[in-house]
């Protein structure tokens, strides 16, 4: 298929990568100018991007981003035709979500959000898990591109369910990792070896993926960026705004996030998310 891939960060070079590895025609754009993909063309603006696609693939940070690299000037919305579709893997807020499904099939064309998880590692290997709302028959037909860049489709709803379901699944990830930070600050506090409470913790009932995942990072002290604590940061944000819209109260979610107001502040947006275990680790010193 003819694709034009918009953002070539973390996810997005590797999902474009493996767009051009499965034999699709594919132009990326990206904002800074200094990023490529081997083997595909590259577009000096959305518009460009798009000016021959069957599809648009966007992949940017936020809410802001999606709307300039669609609707923003020479945004791939100049080039939406009749019978194309826009695919969003961004994660963003549902409800601008389903606004700008509304415009893009006032063209004629057709939109859907397909947030992912996985993050860096599953993104390399194309083994990404995507949350997809939309019609039926328009996802059926990026399955082709789905099937290049994932492992797992699920189908979650119409426009907007997608995200909705994303955002759910990440404050439980939040919370999981957060728990996981704490009681490994208490334990250590009181004395436990590290390496006792990860073999109790993998043998008992709170057994997670988020910690089967996080555990070896942690016990190297590597907070590297899988999923950047930036990108937790403003999907906590989103996560309260829905909430607030739909008049749901996340108590928890709440002083989460002032771990992660703080870890913004001491400059720590660009590591891991695993890294607010520092956050949780300095509030308990001196005591
Ligand atoms: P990254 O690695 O932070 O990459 C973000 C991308 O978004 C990158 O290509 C940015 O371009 C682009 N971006 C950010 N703001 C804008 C604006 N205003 N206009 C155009 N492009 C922009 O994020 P990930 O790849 O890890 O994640 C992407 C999404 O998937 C995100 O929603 C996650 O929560 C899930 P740059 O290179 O900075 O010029």
């Amino acid at each position: 298929m003819r694709v034009a891939f918009l953002g070539l960060g973390i996810m997005g070079r590797s999902m474009a990568a493996n767009l051009v590895k499965a034999g699709n025609d594919v132009t990326v754009w990206n904002r800074t100018t200094n990023k490529s993909v081997d083997g595909a063309k590259v577009a000096s603006s959305p518009k460009e991007a798009a000016a021959n696609a069957e599809v648009v693939w966007i992949c940017v940070s936020d809410t802001a981003a999606v709307e300039q690299v669609l609707f923003g000037k020479d945004g791939a919305f100049e080039s939406v035709r009749s019978g194309m579709t826009v695919a969003d893997s961004s994660t963003i807020l549902p409800e601008a979500s389903e606004r700008f499904a509304v415009r893009v099939r006032e063209r004629g064309a057709d939109f859907v959000d397909a947030p992912v998880t996985g993050s860096k590692i599953a993104a390399e290997g194309g083994t990404l898990i995507f949350m997809t709302g939309g019609k039926d028959e328009t996802i059926q037909k990026l399955d082709p591109l789905f099937k290049a860049m994932g492992k797992t489709v699920l189908r979650i709803g119409d426009n907007g369910k997608g995200l909705a379901a994303k955002l759910a699944m990440n404050l439980m990830i939040a919370l999981i990792y957060e728990g996981f930070a704490e009681a490994l600050t208490l334990a250590t506090k009181l004395g436990v070896d590290q390496q006792a409470l990860f073999s109790l913790i993998q043998s008992s009932m709170v057994r997670s993926g988020v910690v089967d995942y996080k555990m070896p990072f942690v016990e190297k002290r590597d907070f590297s960026p899988n999923f950047p604590l930036r990108l937790m940061h403003k999907d906590i944000r989103l996560m309260l705004e829905a909430a607030q819209e739909s008049g749901v109260a996340l108590p928890g979610l709440e002083t989460v996030k002032k771990i992660y107001d703080q870890a913004h502040a001491d400059g720590r947006d660009d590591l891991d998310y695993a890294a607010t275990l520092l956050n949780v680790e300095e509030l308990s010193k001196g005591k």
